[in-house]
């Protein structure tokens, strides 16, 4: 497929989103504690500030679902949250548009993705997007490999859970309302590392399983807009996925007027 499909990019376009990669609000300090307010509109709180995400999450509701395997509802800002949708619709134009893709058996996944740092398509990774129209992907900026070493500190408890994390890559996933995603293992990574994952827009239901079985035992969760969650350690490799998207659940001030956004960040180990 070789040109956006409408969707993502038809939702909420926020003012002042241009170009593939970039965040529009840089440098930005937070409040006095430096977390801004769970509802702010302004600029307060962004991608940059290493202190924005400090005690964000709702008191006490971090929670633990498997070993490895934890929840940190709330933890992006607003204003974070709109950053992350800016980025991620410059990626989705491309140079390699965001796409349904294709499996290997003829089905077409009902999830959009578009990746950067590496392209992943079934089962593999690459540099360029082979199976869209074969461009370079993004670089993988600096800015997210320092999101996600926060988001491992906020979510471990550890202030050297982040040390030496450096993903590479990030698959960027747009639900409608409709979309969902089968049970499956990420293991193309050649990495034990963590998986960051980020949640914007719409709720779902996130189904958190086992490394053995892509059936039960299971636990689902609902992954709300700012919600974090990270899986490592004996939980790298449990089986996952999103049986439901709850449409309409999303507040329009994260930049998406709809449809959920959902941001994977791994270390693939692949070099070149
Ligand atoms: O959308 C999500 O929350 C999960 C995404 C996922 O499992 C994946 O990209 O492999």
């Amino acid at each position: 497929m070789s040109t956006p499909l409408p969707g993502f990019e038809d939702f909420g376009e926020p003012d002042g989103a241009k170009g593939p990669g970039r965040p529009v609000v840089s440098g930005e300090p937070g409040g006095p504690d430096g977390s801004g307010g769970a509802g702010e509109s302004g600029g307060s709180g962004g991608l940059h500030s290493p202190t924005a995400n400090r005690s964000r999450a709702r008191t006490g509701s971090r929670q633990e679902i498997a070993p490895g395997a934890v929840h940190v509802p709330g933890w992006l800002t607003m204003a974070q949250q709109r950053e992350l949708v800016t980025a991620c619709r410059g990626w989705a134009r491309g140079p390699a548009p965001i796409r349904h893709t294709k499996l290997p058996r003829g089905g077409v996944m009902s999830v959009q993705t578009v990746c950067i740092g590496w392209h992943w398509q079934p089962y593999a990774y690459t540099r360029t997007a082979d199976d869209v129209n074969g461009a370079r992907v993004p670089d993988f900026p600096d800015w997210m490999v320092e999101l996600g070493r926060r988001a491992l500190v906020e979510a471990y408890q550890d202030s050297a859970a982040g040390d030496g994390y450096t993903p590479d890559t990030a698959l960027i996933n747009f639900y409608d309302g409709q979309a969902k995603l089968g049970m499956h293992q990420d293991k193309e990574e050649r990495s034990g590392a963590p998986v960051v994952s980020l949640s914007i827009g719409d709720t779902c239901v996130f189904r958190f399983g086992n490394p053995e079985t892509r059936t039960k035992p299971y636990t689902d969760i609902e992954l709300a807009s700012g919600d974090l969650f990270v899986f490592g350690g004996p939980s790298r490799f449990a089986y996952h996925g999103v049986p439901k998207v709850r449409p309409g659940t999303g507040d329009p001030a994260s930049g998406l007027a709809g449809g959920r956004l959902n941001i994977t960040m791994r270390v693939t180990g692949l070099d070149g």
